[in-house]
Order: C-alpha cells, then structure tokens, then sequence
C-alpha cells in the first residue's frame, strides 16, 4: 500500500484517478485535510472541510464483478470503525446503496468509480467521513431526509483524526482481501448483518430503475415498501404492499421507520 497525503485537494478521487492513470496500482490511497470539489453521486457534491476524512483508494473488483461491490464492502469498513467510537447504544446503519447513519443521520458516505479500461479494469473508491466536523459546517444538511452528523457531534468530544483514519484503512484493505478471496457473497451478508432496516418500512423517490420476473420499470412516484436486503449484484430487494418483489438498481431511499 502506498498512501499520498494532502492538506488540500479539489477531490481525492480525482487525484487517486490521476495516479492511476500515470500508472499506480492497486493499493494507492490518497487522503487529504480538506477537499474544494469533494463529489457525491450524479451532481451531488460532498461537503469536506476539516475535520473530516476523504480518502480514495485504488482498486480493482474481482473478475466480471462491477465496482458497486466495493462501494458496499466500504460502507462495512466504515461501520466497523465508527463502531469503536461511539457507545453501544448508538444505532449505526449502512443505508443503500453507499452510506453510514448514527440515529439516522448521515455520517459517511462512499463513492465508487470505474476508470476507462486502458487503465487495466481498476476503479476508485471514496470515502467521506465526518470525523471532526463541527455543527456548523453541516447546518445547510438539516432539511435533507438523513441530515448530516459527525462522530464529533454523536459522541460528544474530538475523535483522534489519526486513529480513526487508520483503522478506516485497516478494515477497508482487510475487507478487500476477504472480497478478492470470497467473492461478494460475504460482503452481502455482512453489508446485510449492518443494516437495521431490514424487515422494516423503507421509502424509494419517485424515479427509481428496478427489475421483477423479467422487466425493468421506472417509479413514476414514491414507493413505500419492506425492505428484504439487497440481491448478489447490490440491487435494494423490496417488497411492495401488492406482495411483488422488486430488485432497485439506482434509487434514492427518502425514508425508513426508525
Ligand atoms: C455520497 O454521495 O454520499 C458520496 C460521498 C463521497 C465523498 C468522498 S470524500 C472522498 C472522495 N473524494 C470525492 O470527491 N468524493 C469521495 P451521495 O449519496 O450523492 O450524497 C451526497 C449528498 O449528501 C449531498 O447532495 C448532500 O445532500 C449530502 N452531503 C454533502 N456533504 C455532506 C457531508 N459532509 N455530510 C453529510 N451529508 C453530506
């Protein structure tokens, strides 16, 4: 492993993309103290100023397998690391497809990214983490269905930036090999294992892509639905009021019961 550190990036992404691109492999990781341009899904953008961790690491996902399997064996190596922050009565979730919540709020959040196939079938994986994030930098996430939080925030007190930073490479590296080893099947069970609402009420925005038996449709409007796990490609399985099973490909949950 070879880890590059910044004190300020426009995105750790970008940068470990770059890398990549001029032939460092598998096993880069960037990291900076604040991001400019840090990047959510699609438009989103991730807020990072300091206090927070944002790291990128270079990868590869197992044969035939997309890089949607990291994204999900990231978000068990966040959970296992915040674990050893927080008091057990604190309820830590993954939420599908790539974040991490305490009390149902957003403390973390994973990008996943696939590079061109000249550069050898590797991808980026991203990682956001609102260590030390103080209120204020997340006040404009309020209104969001997660609002933001911090391990700051929920336990009260500063979490040490460098503990809490290697154990995030130690659980993400150790979940990587036993992926490479076992295959995504174990990463399922696990990211399953993490998810406190399965069994529960979730709801799905309007414009989520699913499949059931052999179609694909489009969500003209918000679905609410128990939430069966997710499938061995990744898919949210969800099972609807009429009893149908629909596996979700891309989607945004807006809200679960607890
Ligand atoms: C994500 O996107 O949650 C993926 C975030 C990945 C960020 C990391 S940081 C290191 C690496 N380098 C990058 O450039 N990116 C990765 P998404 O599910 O689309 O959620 C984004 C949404 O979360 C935004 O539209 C905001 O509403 C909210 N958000 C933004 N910043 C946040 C923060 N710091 N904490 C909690 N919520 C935030």
């Amino acid at each position: 492993m070879r880890v590059f550190r910044f004190d300020h990036l426009d995105s750790t992404n970008t940068k470990a993309r770059e890398l990549a691109a001029s032939g460092f492999g598998e096993g880069t990781v960037v990291v900076a103290i604040t991001q400019t341009a840090g990047r959510g899904r699609g438009d989103h953008t991730w807020h990072s100023p300091k206090g927070g961790i944002y790291l990128s690491a270079v990868v590869r996902p197992n044969v035939g397998r997309r890089v949607t399997d990291l994204s999900f064996l990231a978000g068990i190596a966040v959970m296992e690391t915040i674990r050893n922050f927080l008091t057990a009565e604190r309820v830590i979730s993954v939420k599908w497809p790539n974040d991490c919540l305490i009390d149902g709020k957003k403390v973390s959040g994973v990008l996943g990214e696939a590079l061109s196939s000249s550069e050898n079938g590797l991808a980026v994986l991203g990682i956001g983490l609102n260590a030390n994030v103080v209120a204020s930098e997340l006040a404009a996430f309020e209104g969001n269905a997660f609002p933001a939080t911090s391990l700051l925030l929920e336990g009260g007190a500063p979490v040490n930036y460098e503990v809490v930073l290697a154990t995030l490479v130690e659980r993400l590296f150790d979940w990587y090999e036993r992926y490479g080893k076992d295959g995504f099947s174990v990463v399922q069970q696990h990211w399953e294992r993490h998810c406190r609402f399965i069994g529960e009420k979730v709801r799905i925005a309007a414009g989520a892509v699913y499949r059931e038996g052999g179609r694909t449709g489009l969500e003209p409007s918000p679905v609410t639905a128990t939430c069966l796990g997710i499938d061995e490609y990744g898919a949210l399985v969800l099972s609807t009021m009429q009893g149908e099973r629909r596996h979700y490909f891309a989607g945004e949950l807006i809200c679960y019961s607890r």
